[in-house]
């Protein structure tokens, strides 16, 4: 029997960095949603990729950010928890943007929060957006900021340059068993996945504030005998005015909402799907340690 391998890669970095992006480019299936917005990713999103003897479970984090409201500081914690965790670490950056503050930030934060022992690598990320040559200025800046082990140049959504980046990750994947079964693409149960789904489908609908002051709940989910799936859905809401900006005019947001959510449920179920959703203002919920444990976070003491 050859020896195997296993571990853990934490992808961090600044919100809209590309990180679940990366994670579904990596894994080859969506787990984790994406949208153009910042501060899409809430909780710890594991991804797993089998090369040969390895086994690496690629950990897509929240963007780091200065976090202001109780939930900010919930997922900031999340992040740094799983970069802490992790055997490696890819730290993303935009291309386009370079080492904006936010990315400085963070480098002087990990230096403080996060062994030394753990090895870190950067990937500058969304290389189809800029010119080769003005890569080279980029570099030279990295290279000043940290003594990262390995710099990436990569484009998440062409799947460009990620295969170094594999290659170079599995030689740093501590010896011993797989963690998880071959067939196994992640850990987020069926009924949270969907109820992500349904939150990235809000979240391209609506606009300013409201995206970050409402989550998506899924209360029942029932297989049916004729193959398909009833799924009922609560999107948890935090004022009464929001109700009419969720439901649209005539309903129509919400069922456009829904029409999506449905749509990509079910062709990733691979059968038909009937999706219900409720709306539910509750003016706690960014207090409510249930709404919290249902997107993988820890309620923060204040
Ligand atoms: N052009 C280009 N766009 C990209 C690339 N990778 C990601 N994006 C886009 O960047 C935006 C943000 O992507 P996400 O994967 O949601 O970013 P994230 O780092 O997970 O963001 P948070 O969850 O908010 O922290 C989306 O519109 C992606 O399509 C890339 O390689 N090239
Ligand atoms: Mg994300």
């Amino acid at each position: 029997m050859s020896e195997t391998r296993a571990g853990f890669v934490a992808l961090i970095g600044e919100p809209n960095a590309g990180k679940s992006t990366m994670l579904n480019a990596l894994v080859g299936v969506k787990l984790s949603i994406v949208t153009h917005k910042v501060q899409t990713t809430r909780g710890r999103i594991r991804g797993v990729l089998n090369t040969e003897d390895d086994q690496i479970i690629f950990v897509d984090t929240p963007g780091l950010f200065a976090p202001k409201r109780r939930l900010d500081r919930a997922m900031v914690a999340a992040a740094w928890a799983g970069a802490g965790e992790a055997d490696a670490v890819v730290l993303l950056i935009e291309a386009q943007k370079g080492l904006t503050d936010g990315v400085r930030r963070i480098v002087a934060q990990y230096r403080e929060q996060v062994s030394p022992e753990i090895p870190i690598a950067i990937a500058v990320n969304k290389i189809d957006k800029v010119r080769r040559d003005s890569l080279l200025a980029l570099t030279t800046q990295i290279t000043e900021l940290h003594d990262f082990k390995r710099i990436f140049y990569v484009s998440a959504t062409r799947s460009d340059g990620l295969d170094d980046m594999v290659n170079w990750l599995r030689g740093l994947m501590p010896g011993g068993p797989w963690l998880y079964p071959e067939d196994q693409l992640g850990d987020a149960s069926l009924r949270s996945i969907a109820a992500e789904m349904t939150r990235e489908k809000l979240m391209l609908r609506l606009h300013q504030e409201l995206p970050y002051q409402l989550t998506v709940g899924t209360d029942q989910w029932e297989d049916r005998k004729d193959g398909s799936a009833r799924i009922e859905q609560t999107v948890y809401i935090a004022k009464e005015g929001h109700r009419p900006i969720v439901l649209g005019k005539g309903g129509q947001t919400l069922k456009a909402v829904g029409q999506d959510s449905r749509k990509e449920l079910a062709e990733m179920l691979g059968h038909p799907v009937h999706l219900f959703l409720h709306v539910k203002v509750d003016p706690r919920w960014l207090d409510d340690g249930e709404r919290y444990t249902e997107m993988g976070l820890d309620l923060p003491d204040s």
